[in-house]
């Protein structure tokens, strides 16, 4: 047994010597740490003699983002290597495939994904991504379905169920988008020109009772084994390829918290785009484009689960008629309840996204703030009660006039 340490990067290197590939004998390997998330390390190993290159990522025993005096299970990383490899069972090619794993280093070697941009950066950027949504919703449709009671068998979903426990990992969901948002908490963090939204964030008793139902929902409903953390840093994108990385918040809860990270996080990029954009046509046209993409996914996710629903199901029960619709609809209102509750976390909660950060101007980035929390809460006021995607999309757009 190797006594868990952080690596450094030579001895990353060296680990990468001993792996029975890619790199042949005679590579000169170069090794740079590039974490730049909120929890791990994580290595880029090149090869100088070659084009081959690998990852190792590695936790670390406590949150990076806020240091060791927030401790942290190192079983998040075997949790992580798990469901990658279920994910690429279930969708090959749409995460990055494991090479090798050490449960003692808390460690995982995989595919090297530097062809590929982060979609949040890319978003910024302008870039788009035209087949984003299709390849969002069948990723989605079937890692969500094939992990449920709908399309495993269930007993042995209940066994899988006991190896995707995580409670570090949860609870820092639980605190950070049910909890402290809602009131005053040292981990919050927002700008004092937003106090007055901050405040009534606290005492909107009406929003509580929402929070309340979504917090109880994510702490008890083990529909099927989720991502739990997908929002567009976890997602490497090209015009022509969708690869989702990062699963290490991994665990069995309900459905629609996968799906409204999705949309959460691109409606955060959407309500930036003022900030972001002088000309009027070319923002305008931007912003049509990021509505037609939360529509697509939705519709993409929707369209695809309801095929499974056809062809794979195994529960004999979920055949009786008018069930797959209820399931849908309350799949649906989920959704955009987390959706909703996901953009209120990232503008008060400890962890912001860059898509609004990175506005310049201190007076458009306020706007961009504001614009976000009207609309997560009117996603998280009116979950309950929508049925369309076209009546969220009207939501959206009453909540940025008023
Ligand atoms: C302490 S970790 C903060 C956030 O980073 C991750 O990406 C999750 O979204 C988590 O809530
Ligand atoms: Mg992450």
């Amino acid at each position: 047994m190797t006594q868990y340490h952080p690596l450094t990067p030579q001895e990353a290197i060296e680990l990468a010597k001993t792996l029975p590939g890619p790199f042949t004998a005679d590579a000169n390997l170069d090794c740079r740490e590039i974490g730049d998330g909120n929890l791990n390390l994580v290595f880029h190993i090149t090869d100088q003699n070659s084009d081959k290159s690998i990852i190792i990522k590695q936790a670390l025993p406590y949150a990076k983002v806020v240091g060791e005096s927030w401790p942290l299970s190192l079983v998040r990383a075997r949790i992580e290597r798990e469901i990658l490899q279920e994910e690429y069972r279930l969708c090959p090619g749409m995460v990055p495939e494991v090479y090798h794993y050490d449960d003692d280093l808390a460690l995982t070697v995989m595919e090297d994904l530097s062809d590929h941009v982060i979609m949040r950066k890319g978003l910024i950027d302008g870039a788009s991504y035209p087949l984003f949504a299709q390849h969002i919703g069948e990723f989605m449709a079937r890692t969500l379905f094939f992990t449920s009671d709908l399309g495993m068998n269930q007993q042995q979903k209940k066994e899988q169920q006991g190896r995707f426990v995580n409670p570090d990992q949860c609870k820092i969901t639980e605190d950070l988008i049910f909890d402290e948002p809602y009131r005053i908490a040292q981990n919050n963090n927002y700008e004092t020109a937003i106090e007055d939204e901050a405040e009534a964030l606290r005492t909107d008793e009406a929003l509580h009772l929402e929070i309340a139902l979504l917090r109880e929902k994510f702490l008890t409903h083990g529909q099927a084994l989720l991502h739990g953390d997908l929002h567009t840093g976890s997602i490497f994108v090209t015009s022509e390829s969708t690869k989702v990385i990062d699963p290490e918040f991994a665990f069995y809860g309900p459905m629609g918290f996968d799906v409204g990270a999705v949309l959460a996080n691109l409606l955060l990029h959407y309500v930036s785009l003022s900030g972001r954009f002088q000309d009027q046509s070319t923002r305008n046209k931007r912003e049509t484009e990021l509505l037609d993409m939360v529509r697509d996914v939705w519709t993409e996710f929707d369209t695809r689960f309801r095929a499974l629903w056809t062809t794979a199901l195994v529960d004999p029960m979920a055949k009786t008629p008018g069930y797959q619709d209820l399931y849908v609809q309350q799949l649906f209102r989920d959704t955009i309840g987390f959706a909703g509750a996901k953009m209120v976390r990232r503008i008060v909660g400890l962890a912001h996204v860059a898509d609004i950060d990175t506005i310049t101007d201190a007076a458009e980035r306020e706007h961009a703030q504001r614009k976000a929390l009207a609309v997560g809460k009117a996603l998280i006021k009116n979950n309950r009660h929508v049925n369309t995607i076209g009546e969220v999309l009207d939501l959206v757009s009453s909540a940025l006039a008023t």
